[in-house]
């Protein structure tokens, strides 16, 4: 059984402002990326890797067999899923553009990545205009009251019926079905605990909530179930470099990360066709052959290494590696069968690398494998130290587990 990634990022934004371009960087998979507006119109769907050292080299094992994931001279790279959608525009809501009733396609997404054109590149609309005259600021503020506003028109579809079965629950029973009928967009119990402690909304009852609460409670929910993280994007045009330092200032309890997603999609192409030795993430490259490239390739090539040397890289790794590791606070197990030899039943070493929340016991950890595995759970083992541990030990990051289950 080989396990698949459980993890997805949506990726939105303005119209024009690069998404198919990072996530093609990401992906690798070829898609449509103009410079005009709404290019895209169906979404695109693939696999992204983020970035971990390998736990076979702390290990002191000469190698691994990666199997649900690739291992790259110790590097780990573990799938996540990605989607890119349909760009936005102001007021879509209202039907401007493509409207935003594409974004349902996001419902599942865990954390988006919010790309915005740092260089000022593009208008309102997403239409080209002179780099440094539009202020990606106005973006950020604008998308993102979109993507509430979508969620809120889901959120708000039959309150009026819904809210008033809940006034006759017992609060806590009534943060479960409200949790369990917004499950489809992937929220827990727990976002809609916080969110409406946050706001001071237990104190009135569910049918008495103004249009404003209503509209708050989506806000602070979007916030805790679908985090945002923004990519300055375009951060290789010179004009960007004002922009994102002001950017920056502006929006000081928000994680912004400048990327170029054109580079890091070059750089992966030239990986691909044996160019250049690149590991994405790192913050430099080797031109493999010189005689293979014509001069105006290696001009655009020592163009992008200036870049890398300035920025520590295109940021387009760092961009998931953020977004995975420290917004939804994930960290990697590796399980195995054999905790002495760290194999799998087939003898394969350290074949899957899985993100898990952080906090996730060994029993949940066994649930994750297999039903079966969760259900059966006796106890696990450490492999590091051989160790037995209880269903109620909390796994680490690149922890090597064996799970020992009355049912396999
Ligand atoms: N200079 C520069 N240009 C970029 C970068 N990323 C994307 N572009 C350009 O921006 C334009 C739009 O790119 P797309 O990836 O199609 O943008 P999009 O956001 O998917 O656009 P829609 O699907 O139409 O909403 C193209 O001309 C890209 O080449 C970047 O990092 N630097
Ligand atoms: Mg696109």
């Amino acid at each position: 059984m080989v396990l698949q990634t459980n993890i997805l990022i949506g990726i939105i934004g303005k119209t024009n402002v690069g998404k198919s371009t990072l996530f093609s960087a990401m992906t690798l998979i070829p898609v449509r990326i103009e410079n005009r507006p709404f290019v895209t119109i169906e979404p695109n769907i693939g696999v992204g890797y983020v970035r971990s050292k390998c736990v076979h080299t702390e290990l002191g094992l000469p190698k691994c067999d990666a199997r649900n994931s690739i291992c790259v001279n110790g590097i780990r790279f573990i799938p996540v899923k990605l989607i890119d959608v349909a760009g936005l525009i102001k007021d879509a809501h209202q039907g401007r553009g493509l409207g935003n009733k594409f974004l349902d396609d996001l419902r599942q997404a865990d954390v988006l990545i919010h790309v915005v054109d740092a260089a000022g590149s593009t208008d309102e609309e997403g239409r080209p205009v002179k780099p440094g005259t539009h202020d990606p600021y106005e973006d950020v503020i604008q998308i993102e009251r979109e993507i509430d506003l979508w969620m809120y028109s889901i959120i708000k579809r039959d309150w009026d019926k819904f809210s008033k079965t809940l006034d006759h629950l017992q609060f806590s029973e009534a943060v479960a079905r409200l949790s369990q009928r917004l499950s489809g967009l992937s929220i827990r119990s727990v976002h809609v605990e916080k969110s409406i402690r946050e706001l001071d909304l237990d104190k009135k009852k569910f049918s008495l909530w103004s249009d404003k609460d209503l509209f708050e409670f989506t806000v602070a929910l979007r916030k805790i179930s679908k985090p945002i993280i923004i990519a300055a994007n375009k951060a290789d045009i010179p004009e960007a470099k004002d922009l994102i330092k002001s950017l920056i200032e502006r929006l000081k309890d928000r994680i912004i990360i400048p990327v170029s997603a054109e580079y890091e999609l070059a750089l992966r192409k030239a990986s691909k066709q044996g160019l250049i030795k690149y590991i994405s993430g790192d913050e430099s490259f080797e031109i493999i052959d010189r005689n293979r490239l014509t001069s105006q390739q290696i001009r655009a090539l020592e163009m992008i290494r200036e870049f890398m040397r300035e920025n520590h890289g295109t940021g387009v790794q760092r961009l998931l590696d953020t977004a995975v590791f420290q917004m939804l606070d994930m960290i990697v197990v590796y399980p195995v069968e054999d905790p002495n030899k760290y194999t799998d039943s087939s003898g394969a070493i350290l074949p899957d690398a899985l993100l898990v929340r952080r906090g996730t016991t060994a029993r949940e950890f066994a649930y994750m494998i297999h039903t079966d595995l969760g259900e059966g759970f006796i106890y696990a083992v450490n492999a590091k130290n051989k160790n037995r541990v209880g269903a109620d030990y909390i796994l680490n990051h690149n922890d090597v587990i064996k799970i020992v289950s009355a049912k396999k």
